[in-house]
């Protein structure tokens, strides 16, 4: 990583889908020992603390056609935006704790707009590109990386003021294993980059990683990483929302972290999804942490 200093920003959302619990993910994942495992490895952190997401009493009345609460998702991720685009404007590395997936809106917002082709990794079972007429669930946390291809309601791809915010060949997907059928369509249309769990198996992590760092070193000057824990297998990260069987394992999951520090390609990087409630004694929360270790540089010997 070529920034020493690190500004930690926690969402506590939980708008974007319809399970408590994930708005805690911020504060499980500092419990888990964040700070002083960063500062171990000689970063100096600046916890900015949590956004404050307002809690309507009326749910229902903030959502619009098939999207959930898009009144309260927006607000959230406007204020996250501005939050990144500090810290990256105080040359620091914003490093984001969610909060459901629909984080990754204003995150990027936030991000984007500093690069010329900012990549994308998108580290998840699930491809989060559903719009609010290809969503089976309404749920915001499917849809991110539709509104950032600009795709979805203006009140979500203008976040920031501006849309889009990423290409879609600048993306590149890993763990997918639950598509719907309008991101398959979007998917081939785009030619979006997608290492199912097929391609993860076939070829093993270390060539995914190879494949993607140097696809992305050719095109892009600057890289987000969006981690979403249900992309690692429930058996590792039980604490989540949507869990889905078959995902990608800790160790693998340790390796790409490795390689990327190696390659010191990511420039921003976010870690979502953490459910205290769901999870079985903070063990999730400490396995975002672990893999923070490792994408920082952290090595046995
Ligand atoms: N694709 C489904 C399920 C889902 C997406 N992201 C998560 N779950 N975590 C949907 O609702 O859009
Ligand atoms: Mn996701
Ligand atoms: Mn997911």
């Amino acid at each position: 990583m070529k920034k020493k200093q690190i500004s930690i920003i926690g969402v506590p959302m939980d708008f974007g889908q319809m399970r408590r619990g994930v708005d805690m993910g911020p504060s499980a994942i500092r419990y888990a020992g964040v700070v002083d495992r960063l500062e171990n490895l000689h970063y100096e952190i600046d916890d900015l603390g949590d956004i404050e997401i307002s809690r309507p009493e009326k749910l229902d009345k903030l959502s619009e056609g098939n999207l959930r609460n898009l009144k309260a998702v927006a607000e959230g991720n406007t204020k996250l935006a501005k939050k990144i685009d500090e810290a990256i404007n105080a040359d620091t590395f914003p490093l984001v704790f969610g909060g459901d997936h629909s984080i990754a809106i204003g995150t990027l917002a936030g991000v984007a707009k500093h690069y010329n082709n900012l990549g994308v990794i998108w580290y998840d079972a699930h491809g989060d590109l559903n719009t609010a007429e290809s969503s089976p669930s309404g749920n915001i946390h499917g849809m991110p990386l539709a509104v950032s291809l600009g795709l979805g309601h203006p009140t979500l791809t203008e976040i920031a003021g501006y849309g889009p915010k990423v290409k879609p060949e600048n993306i590149v997907i890993i763990g997918a294993r639950s598509l719907d059928e309008g991101e398959k369509i979007l998917i081939k249309e785009l030619g979006i980059k997608v290492y199912t769990m097929h391609e993860i198996d076939r070829i093993g992590m270390t060539k995914v990683m190879e494949e993607t760092i140097s696809y992305l070193k050719d095109r892009t000057d600057g890289v987000h990483l969006s981690l979403d824990l249900d992309g690692l297998d429930p058996h590792d990260a039980p604490g989540v929302g949507t869990p889905v069987i078959g995902g990608i394992s800790y160790r693998e999951s340790h390796l790409a972290m490795e390689m990327l520090a190696e390659a010191g390609v990511i420039t921003s990087a976010e870690f979502v999804e953490v459910n205290p409630i769901l999870d079985e004694r903070n063990k999730t929360a400490s396995v975002a942490v672990a893999l923070m270790g490792s994408l920082f540089g952290e090595k046995l010997l």
